[in-house]
């Protein structure tokens, strides 16, 4: 069968999901959100990364159903953390530059958040700069703005390693960098690395932006990291991606 079809009956059997990756307030330890990563259970190749379902979000229909599927359950997941008392902080979702031009994107969104009961502020959006570029750029515009109104959070997702203008910063509503991990693995040995990293916090810094640093291996990488006042750390270090069934476990756990 191919992809597309193999992708069609993920959706309808619901081996779709969201898995759950640790962030960590670097300064204090504290557990402060997660970042939910499109897994895909296929029954005989096993658990398989979002680039596996691509020929899947080239097909416009198909791509609606997945993005769909990645918010109606990482905010049901919210909502039944919420119900059971468990402080999470927030859920972090990707967004693609076609899932953000889809009519009503932002409206659909909201309205799940509403019917979750779960409330906008606990929900982050990580877009790249790709959204910002290109045709349709008004109705990314649109969707930002009234998400962020509605007190949704917005994420530069990888930043620095696109276009990273800094006009963007200023321009949308943007309430978060994430630092790209290319730039974390060698920040230890490589002088440029490690001056692009702390350029980058500081610019977040000024604009009043928290910086998050994606890619954390090591308890020294996570070190350096609060030492030059990184905000929020996610890694391997602190926790891979994990079924929602064990970041339930982890919130209840997490010291
Ligand atoms: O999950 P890694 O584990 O392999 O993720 C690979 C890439 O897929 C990342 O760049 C991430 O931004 C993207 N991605 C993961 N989950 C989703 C999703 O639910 N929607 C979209 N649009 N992209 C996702
Ligand atoms: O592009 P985006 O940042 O959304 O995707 C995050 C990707 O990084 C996912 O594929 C996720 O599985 C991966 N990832 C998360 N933590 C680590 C880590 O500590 N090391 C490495 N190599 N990859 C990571
Ligand atoms: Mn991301
Ligand atoms: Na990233």
């Amino acid at each position: 069968a191919s992809m597309l079809s193999l992708a069609r009956n993920a959706l309808t059997t619901n081996l779709i999901e969201p898995f759950y990756q640790p962030q960590v307030e670097l300064a204090s330890g504290r557990l402060i959100g997660f970042e939910a990563l499109l897994r895909w259970r296929h029954p005989r190749l096993g658990l398989q990364l979002p680039g596996s379902v691509a020929a899947a979000f080239e097909d416009n229909e198909l791509a609606t159903s997945i993005s769909d599927r990645m918010f109606e359950r990482t905010i049901a997941d919210m909502r039944h953390w919420l119900q059971a008392g468990l402080e999470f902080g927030h859920v972090a979702v990707n967004a693609s530059a076609a899932e953000f031009r889809r009519d009503n994107f932002a409206e659909r969104v909201l309205a799940l958040l509403r019917a979750g009961d779960v409330p906008p502020s606990r929900l982050e959006l990580e877009v790249t700069e790709t959204v910002f570029l290109g045709r349709g750029s008004e109705l990314v515009d649109r969707a930002l703005n009234l998400l962020s109104s509605e007190g949704v959070k917005i994420a530069l997702d990888d930043f620095g390693t696109g276009y990273a203008s800094l006009s963007h910063l200023k321009r949308f509503p943007v309430d978060i960098i994430k630092i790209d991990r290319s730039f974390i693995r060698d920040i230890e040995e490589d002088p440029e690395d490690a001056a692009i990293v702390s350029a980058l916090i500081t610019l977040g810094r000024s604009l009043g932006l928290k910086t998050v640093a994606e890619g954390i291996e090591t308890e020294r990488q996570a070190l350096c990291l609060t030492a030059q006042g990184c905000t929020i750390g996610q890694g391997h270090h602190f926790g891979r991606p994990m079924p929602a069934a064990l970041a339930k476990q982890l919130i209840e756990r997490w010291p």
